[in-house]
């Protein structure tokens, strides 16, 4: 009897070890792939009105699901993809990351309780090598997240903005392919975690030839002379303005006077060229992934696979009269979002609600791996699978890279709350949205007939900043007490000027 028992249990044990293992054979894969400064407006899936074509993508978002609302949570820099790329790789909030190069942009650095010293080994290639996953990586080299980066077994990162094979975004898709090529020969069966990033449309926007040449743009390099404009190139964003309407904390910053091929130029000639430059460097993108898609499912990988796409953070170039992506409105302070795998149902929309610190604690959970301890954010898979349309009703922005305490901003529904604190050019600013009304914000100076001559586009008389209108101050006052509230909890060191401590 004895004997039997234990015999059982010796098989049951076997039993559970082979189950163990065969789970273990079939964890999903991840290929999470970033693009450097897009907006998500540049994409048809998300504005049916852009002439941008990207086949693989829109594939993609057919084949899965598209987020509404995918947010960065923001930067204390200038260089606004060092924070989005600390925040991706550690699952924590803005103010609980460190600085590149420990710079101390973040004031809170330093502190140990906010920003552990030991970060890195909890970033996500760390805990993925752990969990027995190979990891590999490419991406632009700068503004990022060093002492992550190099936790990936295999790291292949060098900055790529030329319009060629070899210096443009065909190489970041070739280190993909050779790793895959790889993984094929030595008939590698681990699961994988591939971190595909490119260093485009990033500026500078040098697209191939063939590319610029379909959406009617030049490689301008001239600050003496401009483009010419022509019916191939982008239209103007529906929200140009000819300058941002007053000092918002940052307007000098290298984005808004020194990008080459726009300068402090906003013309239609300048904004339409660089647009088109824009695109054609998004196209390669996606060209460049669809040879990564192929080869996937080529090798049998594809099924098996959750695939992101998104970007670090959006970008204006001409909306609001700003170049840059050191602002709060929706088509900076938003990325693109698709995730297409297994369980997610074909063709879905979600709002989402989600950060792009939220990726970490998702792919743990979509593939059973613990998020490491220093995880700060929420995993979206309810959202993936049906479950629930958004994981949170608050979402916090921050850009405080120019003069502080800077800019904030809160969403809660359709409403948007945006502040600017800028002391010694005397800005005490505020502005209030309501999204679903007047989802391109439109500001006073959108009705001006300048500016609608311009854009073609008359806002309706509501589209505009509704901050002092009386009849939305109830929304006012919530919005206003949230932001208070979500600075505090996020530990933002600064208090804006009409706040009470
Ligand atoms: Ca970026
Ligand atoms: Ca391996």
């Amino acid at each position: 009897m004895i004997i039997a028992t234990r015999m059982t249990l010796a098989c049951l044990l076997l039993t559970v070890g082979l189950a163990a293992t065969a789970s273990a054979a079939e964890r999903p894969n991840i290929l999470f792939i970033i693009a450097d400064d897009q907006s998500p407006f540049d994409l048809k899936f998300y504005n049916q009105e852009s002439k941008l074509d990207t086949p693989v993508l829109d594939q993609l978002a057919a084949d899965g699901m598209v987020f509404d609302g995918a947010y960065q949570m923001g930067s204390w820099s200038g260089a606004v993809c060092t924070p989005s790329r600390h925040m991706v790789m550690s699952g924590r909030t803005v103010w609980h990351i460190p600085s590149r190069l420990n710079r101390k942009r973040n004031p809170n650095e330093g502190d140990n309780q906010l920003v552990p010293d030991n970060l890195p080994e909890y970033t996500m290639a760390a805990v993925f090598n752990r969990a027995g996953y190979d990891t590999m990586r490419t991406c632009k080299k700068g503004n990022s997240y060093d002492a992550a980066n190099k936790q990936f077994t295999v790291v292949k990162d060098a900055t790529k903005r030329g319009g060629t094979e070899e210096s443009g975004s065909a190489w970041h898709g070739k280190q993909v392919l050779d790793y895959l090529n790889e993984r094929e020969k030595t008939k590698d069966k681990d699961p994988f975690l591939i971190y595909f990033g490119f260093s485009h449309p990033h500026d500078t926007r040098d697209g191939t030839p063939e590319l610029l040449e379909k959406y009617g743009s030049i490689n301008h390099t001239k600050s003496t002379t401009l483009p010419e404009p022509n019916d191939k190139q982008p239209q103007m964003p529906p929200n140009w303005l000819p300058k941002h309407p007053f000092e918002n904390s940052h307007l000098n910053v290298r984005d808004e006077v020194a990008v080459s091929g726009v300068w402090k130029n906003r013309d239609e000639a300048t904004i339409r060229n660089e647009l088109g430059r824009e695109f054609a460097c998004s196209e390669n993108i996606d060209i460049q992934i669809g040879k990564v898609l192929n080869k996937l499912e080529a090798m049998g990988e594809l099924d098996n696979t959750y695939i992101f796409y998104t970007a670090d953070h959006g970008m204006a170039i001409g909306r609001h009269g700003l170049q840059g992506k050191q602002n709060l409105y929706q088509h900076t302070w938003r990325v693109p979002f698709v995730v297409k795998g297994p369980g997610i149902k074909p063709g879905t929309r979600a709002e989402g609600n989600i950060y792009l610190l939220d990726v970490l604690a998702t792919i743990c959970d979509l593939t059973g791996v613990d998020p490491p301890e220093t995880n700060e954010g929420t995993s979206f898979k309810p959202v993936l699978t049906g479950e629930q349309d958004t994981i949170r009703d608050v979402l916090y922005g921050v850009y405080c890279g120019g003069e502080k305490p800077g800019m904030r901003c809160v969403k809660k529904g359709d409403w948007k709350l945006l502040k600017y604190d800028v002391p010694s050019a005397g800005v005490h600013q505020t502005q209030l949205f309501n999204l679903a009304e007047n989802p391109h914000e439109f500001l006073p100076q959108h009705h001006s007939k300048e500016v609608i001559a311009m854009t073609g586009i008359t806002p309706e008389k509501h589209q505009t900043n509704l901050a002092d209108d009386p009849k939305y101050a109830a929304q006012r006052k919530e919005l206003e007490a949230l932001l208070q509230a979500e600075m505090k909890r996020l530990d933002d060191p600064f208090v804006l000027w009409d706040q009470k401590n």
